[in-house]
């Protein structure tokens, strides 16, 4: 385990503990251990010689729905499979020494809600959640099990058009609400952690930038400099499996 630097350790619990309202901003690193490939990692087997920039997108499921819902369902079988880190879980525990603490993720994977964060804002979407391609009708928890051996993708039962994961893809607006909720809240925390992004993706990766300029505390959380790099304070550099329990161990003496 890479250790961090004491003093940038004592800094950042120092401002958690300051802090009235904190905002956990997530990317793809924090599901990292716990099996769940980043979103920009080669893709392994089967799906290696796809992209997911351009499956996931309106076009690429038009053009090729069946492969398209299929890729989803394999990641629908990896996430159900997979359970939250110690990174999950240390965020979950850090709701008991940050005033107010919401996490704002990029994930589709659910992995926050099932480590037992009480607020968490889902900028992307849910890869466990299916729609019809108008979008009216909604299927929680979808189970590809359930859908037996039919047609692919499946056809909505009320209004039998192509279902497809409510998941936001590129080309595509993010939900209102949750954009308006996120930037709020980035224009008001005191600390915002930036966990496992590479700072790829907008609007989401303009949210440490709001937070930076509204006056919040900014520290990024990853192996890698990012593109968030330059906004943060600083980079507490290591894996977030490792580093947030770090931080909670500090938090708790
Ligand atoms: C939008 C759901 C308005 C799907 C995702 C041209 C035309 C249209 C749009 C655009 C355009 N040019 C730019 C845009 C905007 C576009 C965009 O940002 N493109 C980029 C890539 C250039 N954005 C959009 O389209 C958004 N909508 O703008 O609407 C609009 C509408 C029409 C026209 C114009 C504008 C919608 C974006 C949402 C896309 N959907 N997910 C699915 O999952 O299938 S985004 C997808 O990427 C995932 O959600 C993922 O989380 C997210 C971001 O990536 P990261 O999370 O950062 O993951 P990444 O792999 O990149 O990095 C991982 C990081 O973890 C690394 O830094 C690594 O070092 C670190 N790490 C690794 N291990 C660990 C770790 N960290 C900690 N611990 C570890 N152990």
């Amino acid at each position: 385990m890479s250790e961090l630097d004491p003093e940038l350790l004592k800094r950042a619990t120092q401002w958690i503990r300051e802090a009235d309202k904190v905002v956990v901003f997530t990317g793809a690193g924090v599901s990292a251990e716990s099996g769940i490939p980043t979103f920009r990692q080669a893709q392994s087997g089967l799906w290696a010689k796809y992209d997911p920039m351009r499956l996931a997108t309106v076009d690429g499921f038009l053009r090729d729905p069946r492969l398209v819902w299929q890729w989803y369902a394999y990641r629908r079988r990896l996430v159900r499979e997979k359970e939250p880190n110690p990174g999950h879980a240390a965020i979950f525990e850090l709701e008991s020494w940050a005033g107010e603490l919401t996490v704002i993720t990029q994930n589709v994977d659910g992995l926050h809600h099932r480590a037992g964060s009480a607020r968490v804002i889902e900028l992307h979407g849910n890869i466990t959640r299916v729609k019809c391609f108008e979008g009216g009708h909604v299927y929680p928890d979808w189970d590809d099990e359930d859908a037996g051996g039919g047609e692919l993708p499946p056809l909505c039962e009320h209004c039998g058009q192509m279902l497809r994961p409510d998941v936001v893809w590129f080309g595509e607006q993010l939900p209102e609400g949750a954009l308006v909720e996120s930037f709020s809240l980035a224009g008001s925390c005191g600390v915002m952690l930036v966990v496992g992004t590479s700072g790829k993706v907008q609007p989401a990766a303009s949210l440490p930038v709001a937070a930076r300029e509204a006056g919040a505390r900014v520290i990024e959380i990853n192996p890698e400099p990012s593109e968030i790099t330059p906004t943060a304070h600083f980079l507490l550099k290591g894996a977030s499996g490792e580093v947030l329990p770090q931080i909670v161990r500090q938090l708790r003496k």
